[in-house]
């Protein structure tokens, strides 16, 4: 007995990994996808199952967003989509938003991949008003009925729920490196943009404000997600943190956080 808890303690010291230590990283491995100027790459096929996804904006304005399209989708069918979206005021019909990298520092999701087809595109807006998705910044992506290898679902240390117009869930979270699983439950789509509150900043000023970007640090996020599960790594030391949203609202014109959709999250 002695002698095989020391053979176990001995394979345990020889792992790569320590399994110990909570890891932000979902089993599956992960898939980089770039955009930059006028193009797209990642790969044309990935196994179903959770999936790592490093959106890398190559380029100062690009916002990277993933869709899942109806299925059978064809390349022409994509077009219309994509036009479709260049100008549509939320999600064309038959469409999911699943997330993307929103800011900063982290351009990493975890997300739940059906077999189906799919887009990477650039939800930026040119000046002339038209999305860069239209401009060769997007690619189609296929889902196949191979299971990932190890694509388990991942480990959440804080849970969120967004709602229209609001975030439900724990107002207290921990500082360090963990998971934070994110479900849109709204009819709407919405963003999970989390940015620090600078020291003589008040929340209420936040909210007072045209963009509350002009007065908070970005941190990280996700981008547009429809009613879907998204989990997103996070690495937050200790203060004053602020979530929003800023997807308009079709009916109104405004954008969620104007509608109430802030909140104040307090990192210790
Ligand atoms: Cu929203």
């Amino acid at each position: 007995m002695f002698v095989m808890l020391a053979v176990v303690a001995m394979l345990g010291s020889l792992l790569p990994v320590d399994v110990r230590r909570p890891t932000p990283v979902a089993d599956g491995g992960i898939v980089r996808v770039t955009i930059r100027t006028g193009t797209v790459s990642a790969p044309d096929s990935l196994p179903m199952g959770w999936t790592r996804l490093q959106m890398v904006a190559d380029g100062p304005n690009h916002a990277p967003a993933l869709f899942r399209l109806p299925a059978g989708t064809t390349k022409a069918q994509l077009a219309a989509f994509l036009s479709n979206l260049d100008t549509a005021a939320a999600t064309p019909t038959g469409a999911l938003a699943m997330g993307g990298r929103i800011a900063a520092d982290s351009g990493e999701v975890v997300v739940e991949l059906a077999p189906g087809r799919y887009v990477f595109t650039c939800l930026t807006k040119n000046d002339d008003g038209h999305r860069h998705g239209i401009a060769g910044e997007s690619r189609l992506l296929t889902v196949t009925r191979t299971h990932a290898p190890k694509a388990s679902r991942p480990r959440a240390r804080v849970s969120m729920r967004m709602t229209d117009f609001a975030y439900v869930g724990a107002d207290r979270w921990a500082a360090g490196s963990y998971l934070v699983r994110v479900e849109n439950v709204g009819r709407q789509d919405h963003q999970f943009r989390v940015a620090r509150l600078p020291a003589g900043i008040t929340f209420d000023s936040v909210v007072r404000s045209d963009d509350p970007r002009r007065l908070l640090i970005p941190v990280t996020g996700i981008g547009r997600m429809g009613r879907s599960v998204t989990y997103l790594p996070v690495h937050l030391t200790p203060g004053s943190y602020v979530l929003f949203c800023l997807v308009h609202d079709p009916a109104t014109g405004r954008t969620h956080d104007k509608l109430g959709m802030y909140r104040l999250v307090e990192v210790r």
